[in-house]
Protein backbone atom coordinates (compact mmCIF):
# COMPACT_ATOMS: atom_id res chain seq x y z
CA UNK A 1 0.00 0.00 0.00
CA UNK A 2 2.79 2.44 0.90
CA UNK A 3 4.45 1.69 -2.55
CA UNK A 4 1.48 2.67 -4.29
CA UNK A 5 0.81 5.90 -2.53
CA UNK A 6 4.86 6.68 -3.31
CA UNK A 7 4.01 5.87 -6.48
CA UNK A 8 0.99 7.81 -6.94
CA UNK A 9 3.00 10.63 -5.36
CA UNK A 10 5.57 10.82 -7.79
CA UNK A 11 3.50 10.29 -10.71
CA UNK A 12 1.29 13.38 -9.09
CA UNK A 13 4.41 15.01 -8.57
CA UNK A 14 5.91 14.10 -12.56
CA UNK A 15 2.54 15.48 -13.70
CA UNK A 16 2.36 18.66 -11.74
CA UNK A 17 6.07 19.11 -13.42
CA UNK A 18 4.43 18.54 -16.87
CA UNK A 19 1.97 21.03 -16.22
CA UNK A 20 4.12 23.47 -15.44
CA UNK A 21 6.03 23.10 -18.41
CA UNK A 22 3.32 23.13 -20.03
CA UNK A 23 1.96 26.42 -19.12
CA UNK A 24 5.77 27.85 -19.13
CA UNK A 25 5.48 26.25 -22.85
CA UNK A 26 2.24 27.84 -23.28
CA UNK A 27 3.64 31.70 -22.18
CA UNK A 28 6.71 31.13 -24.13
CA UNK A 29 5.52 30.16 -27.55
CA UNK A 30 1.88 31.07 -27.37
CA UNK A 31 0.73 27.91 -29.26
CA UNK A 32 1.76 25.00 -31.24
CA UNK A 33 1.50 26.98 -34.32
CA UNK A 34 4.61 28.94 -33.07
CA UNK A 35 6.93 25.49 -32.31
CA UNK A 36 9.74 25.02 -34.58
CA UNK A 37 9.44 21.94 -36.89
CA UNK A 38 9.85 18.82 -35.11
CA UNK A 39 9.68 20.08 -31.44
CA UNK A 40 7.06 18.23 -30.21
CA UNK A 41 5.01 19.69 -27.40
CA UNK A 42 4.09 19.27 -24.03
CA UNK A 43 1.41 16.97 -22.82
CA UNK A 44 -2.27 18.25 -23.54
CA UNK A 45 -4.80 18.22 -20.88
CA UNK A 46 -6.70 15.87 -22.23
CA UNK A 47 -3.65 13.70 -22.45
CA UNK A 48 -2.76 13.84 -19.25
CA UNK A 49 -6.35 12.73 -17.88
CA UNK A 50 -6.21 10.29 -19.94
CA UNK A 51 -2.63 8.96 -18.40
CA UNK A 52 -3.98 9.62 -14.93
CA UNK A 53 -6.99 7.44 -15.54
CA UNK A 54 -4.61 4.76 -16.73
CA UNK A 55 -2.77 4.65 -13.86
CA UNK A 56 -5.50 4.90 -11.33
CA UNK A 57 -6.71 1.81 -13.43
CA UNK A 58 -3.29 0.45 -13.02
CA UNK A 59 -3.01 0.77 -9.60
CA UNK A 60 -6.31 -0.41 -8.11
CA UNK A 61 -5.75 -3.55 -9.86
CA UNK A 62 -2.51 -3.75 -8.19
CA UNK A 63 -4.05 -3.00 -4.79
CA UNK A 64 -6.18 -5.58 -5.24
CA UNK A 65 -3.78 -8.13 -5.64
CA UNK A 66 -2.05 -6.82 -2.84
CA UNK A 67 -5.47 -7.66 -0.54
CA UNK A 68 -5.96 -10.80 -1.91
CA UNK A 69 -2.52 -11.89 -1.27
CA UNK A 70 -2.77 -10.72 2.06
CA UNK A 71 -5.85 -12.69 3.06
CA UNK A 72 -4.71 -15.69 1.53
CA UNK A 73 -1.55 -15.45 3.57
CA UNK A 74 -3.49 -14.89 6.44
CA UNK A 75 -6.41 -17.56 5.60
CA UNK A 76 -2.93 -20.05 5.46
CA UNK A 77 -1.89 -18.76 9.05
CA UNK A 78 -5.30 -19.57 10.56
CA UNK A 79 -5.21 -22.59 9.26
CA UNK A 80 -2.05 -23.89 10.37
CA UNK A 81 -2.76 -22.69 13.76
CA UNK A 82 -6.06 -24.61 13.81
CA UNK A 83 -4.37 -27.75 12.65
CA UNK A 84 -0.95 -27.36 15.18
CA UNK A 85 -3.91 -26.97 17.89
CA UNK A 86 -5.90 -29.94 17.35
CA UNK A 87 -2.81 -31.96 16.75
CA UNK A 88 -1.44 -31.12 19.92
CA UNK A 89 -4.98 -31.86 21.61
CA UNK A 90 -5.03 -35.19 19.88
CA UNK A 91 -0.87 -36.22 21.36
CA UNK A 92 -1.88 -35.74 24.71
CA UNK A 93 -5.03 -38.09 24.82
CA UNK A 94 -3.24 -40.69 22.69
CA UNK A 95 0.02 -40.98 24.98
CA UNK A 96 -2.66 -40.97 28.01
CA UNK A 97 -5.73 -42.96 26.93
CA UNK A 98 -2.57 -46.00 25.96
CA UNK A 99 -1.53 -46.27 29.52
CA UNK A 100 -5.38 -46.08 30.85
CA UNK A 101 -5.50 -49.46 33.30
CA UNK A 102 -1.75 -50.03 33.47
CA UNK A 103 -1.78 -52.08 36.83
CA UNK A 104 1.60 -53.52 36.87
CA UNK A 105 0.73 -54.80 40.36
CA UNK A 106 -2.71 -56.18 39.84
CA UNK A 107 -4.58 -54.59 43.06
CA UNK A 108 -4.85 -50.96 42.16
CA UNK A 109 -8.14 -52.08 40.20
CA UNK A 110 -7.27 -49.17 37.32
CA UNK A 111 -8.96 -49.18 34.14
CA UNK A 112 -11.79 -46.57 32.37
CA UNK A 113 -14.33 -45.17 34.89
CA UNK A 114 -16.30 -43.35 33.15
CA UNK A 115 -17.23 -43.39 29.31
CA UNK A 116 -18.94 -40.46 27.77
CA UNK A 117 -19.29 -39.66 24.26
CA UNK A 118 -17.13 -36.59 24.69
CA UNK A 119 -14.98 -36.83 28.09
CA UNK A 120 -13.73 -39.75 29.82
CA UNK A 121 -12.07 -40.35 33.02
CA UNK A 122 -9.58 -43.75 33.77
CA UNK A 123 -7.27 -44.46 36.23
CA UNK A 124 -3.27 -46.15 36.26
CA UNK A 125 -0.79 -46.85 38.35
CA UNK A 126 2.08 -46.13 36.89
CA UNK A 127 3.94 -43.69 39.83
CA UNK A 128 4.35 -44.48 43.89
CA UNK A 129 6.62 -47.14 44.68
CA UNK A 130 9.20 -43.60 45.71
CA UNK A 131 6.84 -43.52 48.96
CA UNK A 132 5.26 -46.88 49.91
CA UNK A 133 8.12 -48.83 52.42
CA UNK A 134 8.41 -51.26 49.63
CA UNK A 135 11.67 -52.43 47.91
CA UNK A 136 9.62 -52.25 44.46
CA UNK A 137 13.06 -53.30 42.36
CA UNK A 138 14.08 -56.11 44.94
CA UNK A 139 17.50 -55.15 45.40
CA UNK A 140 17.20 -55.62 49.04
CA UNK A 141 16.78 -52.28 50.41
CA UNK A 142 14.13 -49.95 50.63
CA UNK A 143 16.00 -47.17 48.20
CA UNK A 144 12.28 -44.80 47.89
CA UNK A 145 14.56 -42.36 45.56
CA UNK A 146 14.93 -45.00 43.35
CA UNK A 147 11.70 -46.48 42.97
CA UNK A 148 9.72 -43.20 41.68
CA UNK A 149 9.11 -45.36 38.41
CA UNK A 150 7.24 -48.38 40.20
CA UNK A 151 3.47 -48.68 40.74
CA UNK A 152 2.62 -48.79 44.37
CA UNK A 153 -0.61 -50.87 43.84
CA UNK A 154 -2.91 -47.33 44.11
CA UNK A 155 -4.67 -45.13 41.36
CA UNK A 156 -3.85 -42.20 44.34
CA UNK A 157 -0.88 -40.54 43.02
CA UNK A 158 -0.41 -37.69 40.55
CA UNK A 159 -1.52 -38.20 36.99
CA UNK A 160 -3.46 -41.20 37.70
CA UNK A 161 -6.72 -40.06 37.62
CA UNK A 162 -7.42 -38.35 34.66
CA UNK A 163 -10.72 -37.03 33.15
CA UNK A 164 -10.50 -35.23 29.18
CA UNK A 165 -13.99 -33.22 28.70
CA UNK A 166 -14.60 -29.85 27.06
CA UNK A 167 -15.22 -27.06 29.18
CA UNK A 168 -15.88 -23.07 28.90
CA UNK A 169 -13.48 -21.22 30.08
CA UNK A 170 -13.88 -17.73 32.04
CA UNK A 171 -12.85 -15.97 28.69
CA UNK A 172 -15.92 -17.74 26.92
CA UNK A 173 -13.31 -19.69 24.83
CA UNK A 174 -14.60 -23.77 24.59
CA UNK A 175 -11.52 -25.75 25.64
CA UNK A 176 -9.93 -29.25 25.65
CA UNK A 177 -9.81 -29.76 29.12
CA UNK A 178 -7.96 -32.21 31.09
CA UNK A 179 -8.39 -33.02 35.21
CA UNK A 180 -6.42 -34.82 37.66
CA UNK A 181 -7.47 -35.81 40.01
CA UNK A 182 -10.97 -35.61 38.85
CA UNK A 183 -12.32 -33.71 41.55
CA UNK A 184 -9.75 -31.12 40.27
CA UNK A 185 -11.11 -28.02 37.73
CA UNK A 186 -10.13 -28.40 33.96
CA UNK A 187 -6.91 -27.35 32.59
CA UNK A 188 -6.59 -26.32 28.73
CA UNK A 189 -4.87 -28.49 26.94
CA UNK A 190 -6.36 -26.62 23.37
CA UNK A 191 -8.21 -23.70 22.94
CA UNK A 192 -11.25 -23.80 19.82
CA UNK A 193 -12.18 -26.95 20.47
CA UNK A 194 -16.13 -26.88 19.13
CA UNK A 195 -16.72 -31.06 19.26
CA UNK A 196 -15.14 -33.93 21.18
CA UNK A 197 -16.50 -37.37 20.71
CA UNK A 198 -15.41 -40.48 21.54
CA UNK A 199 -16.42 -44.01 20.73
CA UNK A 200 -15.35 -47.04 22.27
CA UNK A 201 -14.25 -50.46 20.70
CA UNK A 202 -14.57 -53.51 21.72
CA UNK A 203 -12.03 -56.29 20.93
CA UNK A 204 -13.59 -57.47 17.54
CA UNK A 205 -13.79 -53.87 16.60
CA UNK A 206 -17.23 -53.39 17.48
CA UNK A 207 -18.93 -50.68 19.80
CA UNK A 208 -18.37 -51.71 23.42
CA UNK A 209 -21.70 -52.36 25.16
CA UNK A 210 -19.77 -52.56 28.90
CA UNK A 211 -16.74 -50.62 30.19
CA UNK A 212 -15.08 -53.63 30.76
CA UNK A 213 -15.11 -54.43 26.79
CA UNK A 214 -13.26 -51.42 26.14
CA UNK A 215 -10.09 -52.26 24.45
CA UNK A 216 -9.85 -49.12 22.22
CA UNK A 217 -11.02 -46.07 21.50
CA UNK A 218 -11.83 -43.89 18.39
CA UNK A 219 -11.44 -39.94 19.26
CA UNK A 220 -12.84 -37.05 16.80
CA UNK A 221 -11.82 -33.52 17.51
CA UNK A 222 -12.85 -30.52 15.77
CA UNK A 223 -11.33 -27.63 16.43
CA UNK A 224 -11.95 -24.13 14.79
CA UNK A 225 -9.89 -20.72 13.79
CA UNK A 226 -9.94 -18.14 16.33
CA UNK A 227 -11.22 -15.49 14.01
CA UNK A 228 -14.22 -15.34 11.98
CA UNK A 229 -13.17 -15.22 8.07
CA UNK A 230 -16.07 -13.20 6.54
CA UNK A 231 -16.05 -14.28 3.23
CA UNK A 232 -16.57 -17.82 4.77
CA UNK A 233 -19.22 -19.30 5.02
CA UNK A 234 -18.92 -23.37 7.14
CA UNK A 235 -21.60 -25.86 5.92
CA UNK A 236 -19.49 -28.82 6.40
CA UNK A 237 -21.11 -32.11 8.42
CA UNK A 238 -18.20 -33.15 11.27
CA UNK A 239 -19.09 -37.24 10.89
CA UNK A 240 -16.69 -39.35 13.39
CA UNK A 241 -15.56 -42.31 11.85
CA UNK A 242 -18.58 -44.26 12.78
CA UNK A 243 -20.53 -41.56 9.79
CA UNK A 244 -22.16 -39.88 12.80
CA UNK A 245 -22.56 -36.58 12.93
CA UNK A 246 -20.49 -34.79 15.97
CA UNK A 247 -21.99 -31.67 16.01
CA UNK A 248 -24.77 -28.88 14.47
CA UNK A 249 -23.46 -27.72 10.70
CA UNK A 250 -22.10 -24.02 11.62
CA UNK A 251 -23.32 -22.30 9.03
CA UNK A 252 -21.04 -19.66 10.41
CA UNK A 253 -17.59 -18.03 9.32
CA UNK A 254 -15.26 -19.88 11.03
CA UNK A 255 -12.80 -21.97 9.31
CA UNK A 256 -12.38 -25.62 10.89
CA UNK A 257 -10.50 -28.87 10.95
CA UNK A 258 -11.47 -32.07 12.07
CA UNK A 259 -9.29 -35.02 13.40
CA UNK A 260 -9.84 -38.36 14.07
CA UNK A 261 -7.77 -41.86 14.99
CA UNK A 262 -8.06 -44.64 17.25
CA UNK A 263 -6.14 -45.67 19.97
CA UNK A 264 -5.38 -49.26 21.16
CA UNK A 265 -5.60 -49.13 25.01
CA UNK A 266 -2.62 -51.88 25.31
CA UNK A 267 -3.33 -52.02 29.51
CA UNK A 268 -6.56 -52.91 29.30
CA UNK A 269 -8.53 -56.43 29.20
CA UNK A 270 -4.65 -58.00 29.84
CA1 LIG B 1 0.24 -45.23 42.20
CA1 LIG C 1 9.31 -48.22 47.35
CA1 LIG D 1 14.78 -51.04 46.36
CA1 LIG E 1 17.33 -49.46 43.84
Amino acid sequence: MKNIIKAAKRYAESAMRQMGHAATNAESFGNDADLAPGMASAFTLVELLIGMVISLIAMSSLYGTHVCQQKAAMVQEEIVGVQQNIRVAMYHMEREFRMAGCDPTGSAGAGIVTAGSNSIAFTSDITGGEGDGIDNDNDGSIDEADEAGFSDGACNDSNEDITYGLFTDTDGIQKLGRKSPSTAAYLPIAENIDALNFVYLNASGGVAATISDIRSIQITLVARANRADNGYTDTSQYLNQQGTSIMPIPNDNFRRKLLTTEVRCRNLGL
